[in-house]
């Protein structure tokens, strides 16, 4: 007999049916007569109850918490069990027996520290069950949506010899007897890349030295990242805000069941329509020196200003034209005000700085300039400047961080539980 998905059962396929499922054992109470067993598998859980006067009596006493089993009985709608259906047992077999599961009361009961350190048991419990089917969809409309626009996925390196995003948040790397580094973004690869397909993209892992430890930052997380030529700011903010309203439209219609069982707010999703708010970085100080913040013009945005802007807006916005100071090496100065630069981040409430974008300086001597006032190699962007020599065009790109992303969408409190295994300064195990 085939093996049937616990859900199909909960939508009523198999009502009055004999049925097989494969699953662990969620939890487990005893009567004198019944045996209750609730059953997880990929899709959900159900309740299956074994009599007294079954054969399987003696294996149901046996099995415990997080033991995988088989189980053959009948489904049958019951109000009474989680879910509206139950399985009346008529064969259980143990396939592997658990030991004691250090997990047993679950969140809220346990600490926030034990359940950390055993990511690797936690990943079974409900919530981390139900983020990980959203990030799939997640990443799903994200490729949906680049392949639906013409991109090209393309896979850049994650060994790198030089920086993107500046020195002090790379990762060193001895690389048999050279010095190498982790990748920050795949942006300056995909530049070299749009001269021969135009339009292209990945979501690949990026890898940050960050120091902070703040409910936004990872050492490691992924990156969504296009990059395409033939385009000026105005393409870049219209692809950016489309594919963010095109994922929580998706999500909002197709992730109902799971954002409802997370807790997480539909209607904030349902409300991202295009096009999104757009100020001016300068703009944007006004209005942080209006409600008492004190961060001059020309000063990055600290956490606590990106956060006082967000409120504002209740989703997300772009701030653009940033202080050329504050900018990577990379970016295009306005040609009639070189203090400013084409940069772009999108923010949203509570997480501030979900993705950074811009046109990309396309003039060889303005690339080395800046090259040059900020110290840096130039034998290390020569392969950087050569595409500035074969054909140059104007382009853009940005890049958007999936767990930031995620940590929004689905109202998580930290970062870390947008990740399966994630890893922070000190948190590196399992
Ligand atoms: O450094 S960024 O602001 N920009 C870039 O790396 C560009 N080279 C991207 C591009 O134009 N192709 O990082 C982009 C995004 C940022 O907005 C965050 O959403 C995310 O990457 N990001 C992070 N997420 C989690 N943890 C950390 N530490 C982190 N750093 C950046």
């Amino acid at each position: 007999m085939p093996v049937v998905a616990i859900q199909t059962i909960l939508d009523g396929k198999y009502e009055g049916k004999s049925v097989t499922i494969r699953g662990w054992i969620y939890r487990k109470r005893e009567s004198k007569k019944t045996i209750f067993l609730i059953i997880r598998d990929a899709s959900g859980i159900i309740q299956c109850t074994v009599k007294r006067d079954n054969p399987s009596w003696a294996e149901a006493k046996r099995v415990t918490k997080e033991s995988s089993v088989m189980i053959k009985g009948t489904a049958k709608q019951d109000k009474r069990a989680p879910g509206g259906y139950e399985i009346t047992v008529e064969k259980l077999s143990i396939i592997g027996l658990a030991e004691t599961f250090p997990i047993t009361k679950g969140k809220g009961k346990e600490s926030e520290q034990f359940l950390r350190d055993n990511r690797h048991l936690w990943l079974r419990s409900s919530r981390m069950n139900l983020i990980m089917k959203v990030r799939s969809e997640v990443l799903r409309f994200t490729h949906e949506f680049f392949r639906k626009e013409g991109f090209i996925e393309v896979s850049p390196p994650m060994f790198i010899s030089s920086a993107c995003e500046g020195g002090s948040t790379l990762f060193g790397l001895k690389y048999f007897d050279k010095q190498l580094y982790l990748t920050q973004s795949a942006q300056l690869y995909l530049e070299a890349l749009i001269y021969s397909l135009e339009k292209v993209y990945c979501v690949a892992p990026s890898f940050r030295a960050e120091k902070s430890r703040t409910i936004r930052h990872l050492t490691e997380y992924w990156h969504i990242e296009p990059e395409w030529a033939f385009a000026d700011m105005e393409d870049l903010m219209r692809v950016e805000e489309d594919l963010v309203s095109y994922i929580c439209q998706r999500t909002a219609e197709n992730c109902k069941k799971e954002m409802e069982n997370l807790g997480a707010d539909i209607s904030k999703l349902k409300a991202v329509k295009t096009p999104f708010p757009r100020i001016t970085y300068t703009e944007a100080i006004e209005k942080l020196n209006a409600k008492g913040f004190k961060t001059k013009w020309g000063e990055d945005f600290g956490f606590e200003d990106e956060k006082a802007l967000a409120e504002e807006f209740g989703g997300p916005f772009f701030v653009y034209a940033y202080p050329r100071q504050i900018k990577a090496f990379y970016c295009k100065s306005h040609r009639d005000n070189p203090d400013l630069v084409m940069s772009t981040d999108m923010l949203v409430p509570r997480i501030g700085e979900i993705s950074t974008g811009g046109a990309r300086e396309d003039d060889k001597e303005e690339l080395l300039k800046r090259i040059r006032e900020l110290g840096l190699r130039e034998e290390d962007y020569e392969w950087y400047v050569d595409l500035r020599r074969y054909g140059t065009v104007p382009h853009v790109g940005f890049g958007l961080g999936l767990e930031r992303l995620l940590t929004w969408m689905l109202d998580l409190e930290n970062i870390i539980d947008s990740i399966p295994f994630p890893r922070t300064i000190r948190r590196f195990y399992p």
